[in-house]
């Protein structure tokens, strides 16, 4: 087949947002939420709500995202410097089980927990059954939650939503007869609270966080409250109800209104949170004064202004992207639980992936937004005084899962707060580092962190048979998380933002080069102690946990250190240090391939073939890394399918999405889309199940651990996205591993690293047009699966003519060389591809002609 690449430019034209409701981006049931994984999510980054839809009674289960039990308690272990040199040791000496044993002389407490603040109860008149025409919907339109039911003759409606500029939440309810609106107000909390109502119109909730809440497998009375000396945090919750019509009064600590033709509730909260190393007890903030504030000025403003400013706000950034796949398969009329609970039965129903998909860019920018905490286990919506893991930031995979979506889907803002959390987490870090280990340059984390931005090695949970290394002994999280300063980068094409972050992935590369240690058997560096998280190896049928040099460790150092030397040399600066990183990263431990055809998870070739575990550790360097890709690595990237293959697919909910990008970079576009559709398997919320049996979907779309967990959410779109575009390798790829189940589709805005927008159309399973807007200028490297034979460029700046072959790499964008411009067959897979120059500001159209 003869292919021909047109490719023009023409100047950009500005279109912020499409205004058109897309009337599929709708969750909607036909039935109040009992269980509160049905809840609807609601948030600004800053304050969450669950929406239930009840007919007599409504609840909105609240939530803020500084709202933790606990304070700053660094939990260094000074035992440090004595105990590391024996553990290494018994490494050295292969004496795994005493390595263990001593590592855990060094660690310290679990994480702080992520509470549950309030409830707001608007109960009504009615009875709690369900009217005839009930309907509750979530629209990731506009980011409004809305339940609608008519009783008698009476239409009653309830619009809820929660502004990120006016830090409010508020809940509108209407009905089309006057007066038929009555109803009482009431506030609680599952922690220590008082209400009070100053006035008719309005109620205040005063609560106070446990300083200690032990972990989920305690009994509830190891939740520990101080009112001593004031440990743990304060907070408020400030209701304002204005009606139209009818009449409010107090009613105890209620508030009740009687014969109101529309209801306005206006909500703010606040904590004493006062940053991450303050006593939130003694040295907190007054939580009154901002709770106030944000009410005061959000009741001077009319329903209307609000909803049409949290529109505007919101649609800025979900609007970017539009996913669209085939026309529905006759399901879409159904509820989202109906529809999700007949997916196994009928995985065709696209449109249901194209819902989930935009459900994981909502949930991102409703939990993770400027000046907000980043997103936690369960992002900001949790209803458990013991969450599952805390709901705290679990690091060896699911906090960083969580932003995996952040650039590809065009929402790079919804970042920030990460990069905020590593500035808190350097000066921890650094300070773990010295007393743990007598390292006095970088930083470090472990695997769980808090509000307190804790960064020692978590104990905790003595109860686990296996015993706690096998987690806790991983100080990888501080370079990991550094990485993401580099993607950030390299999507945005943001110099200054680079400079600023300079120093933290310098500092994580510095501690790194203090804790590669050479191992005498080859002079190469090795990390030890050295696990990979959470798994054993097997050694003649037992099992250990700590070792050397696992193939995640040395895969994150390596990611790490190739960003910083690049980093370095784009910044001109610290040549001296980056100079020690090259000669570092040249002397690692590489890869191995093992004796089943595997990538060695381990040391040795301990690989068990019938491992199922959910963690993969060792594919890093294939997802989120770039060191693993068929093209240019072909005997690593078979040998990470092996692993793939090995553990099979059905796993717990993020496990199954970090395969769904790995079966992505591995171009088995139709691997992923069966663990995508895996991914959908309904999961029963009133059902208690066992935390390792298999991940699925809830009834509102939120990810099954079990239990919920919101990684699973954030990691599947970015496979989704994954499948359409990549540009780890130096190229765009276009539809580098499309599922033969979306023949045709198209998608618009997302993002490519270069800081590239991409849009693609496709039929048949072949791409019919791309357009490419350039954000930065600079060098643009196209590449597709279709067979090119023929390149015409008519880009003002581009020469005509100069198809390249992709079988090399030559360097991550922004592109800074000049294209090459020979023609050549390709020798490896059937990738062709083209360079082209862009100029920034300016949309370049890619059409091949069959
Ligand atoms: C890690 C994982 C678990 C869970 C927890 C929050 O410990 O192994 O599966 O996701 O984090």
């Amino acid at each position: 087949m003869k292919i021909t690449l047109t490719i023009f430019s023409f100047l950009v034209t500005t279109t912020l947002y499409a205004q058109q409701r897309d009337a599929g981006l709708q969750l909607w049931y036909n039935k109040p939420a009992v269980a509160w994984e049905a809840a609807l999510p609601l948030g600004n980054g800053k304050t969450g709500a669950m929406v239930f839809g009840g007919v007599g009674t409504e609840r909105l289960q609240l939530n803020d995202n500084t709202l933790w039990s606990g304070y700053p308690e660094a939990g260094n272990n000074p035992n440090g410097p004595t105990v590391l040199p024996q553990v290494r040791q018994a490494v050295f000496e292969g004496d795994y089980e005493k390595a263990a044993a001593l590592w855990k002389k060094i660690q310290g407490p679990y994480s702080a927990r992520y509470l549950p603040m309030a409830d707001l109860w608007w109960r009504l008149q009615s009875k709690d059954t369900l009217p005839a025409s009930y309907n509750r919907n979530l629209d990731l339109n506009n980011a409004v939650a809305t339940v609608r039911y008519k009783i008698g003759n009476v239409q009653y409606q309830r619009e809820t939503f929660i502004s990120y500029p006016a830090k409010v939440l508020v809940m509108r309810i209407t009905a089309d007869k006057k007066g038929s609106i009555d109803g009482v107000l009431d506030l609680t909390s599952k922690l220590h609270f008082k209400v009070s109502t100053s006035t008719a119109d309005y109620l205040v909730l005063r609560g106070k966080a446990p300083k200690f809440v032990a972990n989920r497998d305690y009994e509830p009375q190891q939740v520990i409250y101080d009112s001593a000396n004031g440990e743990g945090m304060n907070f408020e919750v400030h209701v304002k109800i204005k009606t139209e019509g009818g009449n409010v009064v107090q009613a105890g600590n209620q508030l009740r209104v009687s014969g109101a033709n529309t209801v306005t509730i206006y909500l703010s909260e606040a904590t004493s949170f006062n940053g991450f190393n303050k006593s939130p007890g003694l040295e907190g903030k007054d939580p009154a004064v901002e709770a106030k504030a944000n009410l005061q000025k959000a009741v001077a403003l009319s329903y209307e202004q609000l909803k049409a400013m949290h529109i505007r706000d919101y649609q800025s950034l979900f609007k970017r992207v539009e996913l669209k796949l085939s026309a529905d398969n006759g399901v879409a009329k159904l509820p989202t639980d109906e529809r999700l609970k007949q997916y196994a039965s009928n995985p065709t129903d696209q449109q249901l992936q194209v819902l989930y998909y935009q459900f994981g860019r909502y949930l991102l920018i409703s939990s993770s937004r400027p000046g907000s905490r980043p997103a936690n286990l369960q992002g900001i919506w949790n209803d458990h005084v013991q969450p599952p893991w805390g709901s705290n930031y679990t690091t060896n995979i699911n906090t960083e899962m969580n932003y995996w979506l952040a650039e590809n889907t065009n929402l790079s803002e919804c970042h920030q707060p990460l990069f905020d959390f590593l500035k808190e987490l350097a000066v921890n870090g650094a300070q773990t580092a010295k007393v743990n280990y007598n390292i006095t340059e970088g930083w470090v984390v472990h695997h769980n962190s808090d509000l307190w931005a804790k960064t020692s090695p978590p104990g905790g949970f003595d109860w686990d048979p296996k015993g706690m290394p096998r987690w806790s002994c991983w100080p990888m999280a501080g370079a990991w998380l550094s990485t993401h300063i580099w993607e950030h980068y390299l999507y945005t094409g943001d110099k200054a933002f680079l400079k600023n972050a300079w120093p933290l992935m310098k500092g994580a590369a510095q501690f790194m080069l203090h804790w590669l240690v050479t191992d005498p058997a080859n002079g190469l560096l090795v990390t030890n102690p050295s696990t990979s998280p959470e798994n054993t190896m097997k050694i003649k049928g037992k099992e250990y946990q700590v070792g050397m040099a696992t193939t995640m460790d040395m895969s994150i150092i390596r990611e790490l250190f190739t960003a910083v030397i690049k980093s370095g040399s784009i910044l001109k600066t610290d040549k001296a240090f980056c100079e020690q990183v090259i000669k570092a990263k040249e002397k690692l431990y590489p890869f191995h391939i093992g004796q089943y055809g595997q990538l060695q998870e381990w040391f040795k070739d301990w690989d068990d073939p019938n491992d199922k575990h959910r963690h993969l550790s060792h594919l890093f360097g294939l997802y989120p890394g770039s060191q693993i890709n068929p093209a240019t690595t072909p005997a690593l990237a078979a040998a990470a399918k092996q692993s793939l293959i090995f553990r099979g697919d059905v796993s717990t909910g993020w496990s199954m999405a970090w395969k769904i990008n790995w079966w992505a970079r591995l171009q088995d576009g139709n691997h992923a889309y069966k663990i995508l559709s895996d991914a959908f398997t309904y999961i029963d919320p009133t059902v208690t199940r066992d935390a390792m049996s298999g991940g699925g979907t809830y009834p509102n779309l939120f990810d099954a651990h079990p239990p919920f967990q919101i990684d699973g959410n954030f990691g599947a779109t970015a496979g989704i996205t994954e499948l359409l575009l990549q540009s780890h390798n130096g190229e765009l790829a276009l539809l580098p591993a499309l599922p033969d189940a979306w023949k045709s589709g198209s998608i618009k805005g997302i993002k490519a690293r270069g800081n590239f927008t991409v849009a693609m159309d496709w039929k048949e399973g072949k791409l019919v047009k791309a357009t490419i807007t350039s954000g930065s200028g600079g060098l643009c490297r196209i590449s597709a699966l279709q067979p090119i034979k023929e390149v015409e460029v008519t880009s003002n700046k581009s020469k005509g003519n100069n198809m390249n072959p992709l079988n090399t790499s030559y360097g991550q964008p922004p592109y800074e060389k000049e294209p090459k411009a020979t023609l050549t067959e390709l020798k490896v897979g059937e990738r062709y591809g083209i360079d082209f120059v862009t100029e920034k500001g300016k949309t370049y159209t890619i059409v091949p002609v069959n």
